[in-house]
């Protein structure tokens, strides 16, 4: 048992923190879940628990004033400075309904340029809504205005900086926060009368100061982590699921480069939705692998013996530059990770429902979308650059502002094969428009069509091939892809693709 405990505590220093935090920190650990003890009134047995300050649409309009500053802000129970949206992290969580029209008043406090991106939203590219070649400098303000189309589906989408270049730097320094769509999805019966939870997972790196410490050159090729993992800006947070109900966790990775490998004790997770709205039935699965950027959302059934039941992220090998051994014991730093599973979460069960709650049977159905116009061909892989050393490249190249990679017709559909050529992991995330994955590494068929899902990043793992399949509809003009470790990203990874009538 003490064995276990050194391996636990020496293997990851997000566990060390957590147990220090049991050893001494009882009475925090008390209050933070003070809030969380189960009432008898089932109106407010439903409320969250990790709920984030919401700011909801009235009237057919979301109207929010965002700062993104630099300060003090509380993070797993202690003091931090961090990058931070209204003095939070992770961010208000906005809230609108298909047809709203959203304002966000957004003001740039910090000594850098930066932005915004609304990830997964399927609005414009252009003007005041989805665009990323917009640069708000420090000290400015810009008017972020655009509407939610009629017919956009409901989910959990997110917003976060997208300035080429300080991208890692800033979400690594807390800039995140969710932006869901209220829609069809949510008022199925049985999601509706499930407990909802936020799990937004952001890791840190903080040095005795309480301020980020910024990654080595190694690391930001690696893609940056931190030992420190937040589940909504807290340390194992507690987690409720009413004895025969349903609790419904909607997951967001908004790490800037750490996969999350995700199962629950005893439990398996029912998927309903991913990055671009809900399955067609629920699909269950035991573990779920969130890449950056991705989101699950899912339900849990309370139908287990009440206990305590830990939420794990467990080992993954996203590859490195220098080959998979040597990385992996825990030398570079920020990548401990990945040998040792730690805990996220912990769930409990509250008071038993009258009436056990059953999964819903059906959702909304997934298009099937027409077969495509055109196949285009995308290669990752990485390089050197004079002066610039390891470069990372999408057919060969790396990210130039000026130029286009790729035009395509609005209305049309194509299928895009993502080959990773490199040494690592490469998370591809399209921008504006949702995707299906067809195919992985040409020998899979067509993915069978109880699990097609709309995607917005997707996972192409070393050595593979992916096919997606994307329809361009509603909005012209220049928006990018990349991959979504935001390092790679920053090192050229990227490329621009123009929507033209
Ligand atoms: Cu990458």
């Amino acid at each position: 048992m003490k064995r276990r405990q050194f391996l636990t505590v020496s293997a990851s220093s997000a566990s060390a923190i957590f147990l220090t935090r049991c050893a001494s920190g009882q009475s925090n650990a008390r209050v933070e879940r003070a809030s969380c003890l189960l009432p008898r009134d089932a109106l407010v047995e439903r409320a969250s628990c990790l709920l984030p300050q919401t700011w909801s649409s009235k009237d057919g309009l979301l109207d929010v004033s965002l700062g993104a500053n630099y300060g003090p802000v509380s993070l797993a129970g202690q003091e931090t400075n961090l990058l931070n949206y209204n003095g939070r992290v992770p961010g208000p969580l906005l809230e609108a309904r298909p047809g709203d029209t959203v304002r966000i008043r957004f003001s740039n406090n910090l000594s850098q340029p930066t932005n915004l991106h609304y990830h997964g939203l399927h609005i414009p590219p252009t003007g005041t809504a989805d665009n990323v070649f917009l640069k708000v400098p420090p000290g400015e303000t810009w008017t972020y205005e655009f509407s939610i189309p009629k017919n956009h589906p409901a989910g959990t989408f997110w917003y976060h900086p997208h300035l080429h270049g300080l991208v890692a730097e800033q979400v690594f320094g807390g800039l995140a926060g969710l932006f869901v769509v209220r829609g069809e999805l949510d008022e199925i019966p049985e999601i509706r009368s499930a407990k909802e939870e936020f799990l937004v997972l952001q890791d840190f790196e903080l040095g005795s100061d309480r301020r980020i410490i910024s990654p080595n050159h190694m690391e930001r090729m690696t893609g940056r982590e931190g030992s420190l993992i937040a589940v909504t800006g807290r340390v194992n947070p507690s987690l409720s699921v009413p004895a025969g109900g349903l609790l419904r966790l909607r997951l967001l990775n908004a790490s800037p480069s750490r996969f999350y490998r995700l199962s629950l004790e005893e439990h398996p997770f029912y998927l309903i939705a991913t990055d671009g709205g809900a399955v067609a039935e629920p699909l269950e699965l035991q573990e779920i692998l969130l890449t950056p950027g991705e989101r699950a959302d899912v339900l849990v059934r309370g139908d287990r013996e009440p206990g305590q039941y830990r939420l794990l992220n467990l080992p993954y090998d996203r590859g490195g530059m220098m080959g998979g051994g040597m990385m992996g014991g825990g030398m570079m730093g920020g990548r401990r990770g990945r040998s040792s599973s730690q805990t996220l979460a912990t769930l409990s069960y509250g008071d038993r429902l009258p009436a056990p709650l059953p999964l819903p049977e059906k959702l909304l159905p997934v298009e099937e979308l027409p077969e495509p116009k055109m196949v285009r061909r995308f290669v990752f892989n990485h390089g050197m650059a004079p002066g610039m050393g390891m470069v990372f490249l999408i057919n060969r190249q790396m990210f130039d502002h000026r130029r286009v990679d790729t035009s395509v017709e609005l209305n049309s559909v194509e299928d895009w094969e993502l080959t990773n050529n490199g040494v690592m992991d490469h998370p591809f995330h399209l921008h504006l428009n949702h995707f299906q994955v067809i195919s992985r590494t040409g020998i899979l068929p067509v993915t069978p069509k109880s699990d097609r899902s709309w995607k917005d990043t997707v996972l192409v793992k070393t050595g593979e091939v992916v096919r997606i399949r994307v329809p361009f509809r509603d909005f012209v003009g220049k928006t990018v892809y990349h991959c979504h470790i935001l390092d790679h990203e920053d090192l050229g990874m990227m490329g621009i693709l123009e929507i033209q009538s």
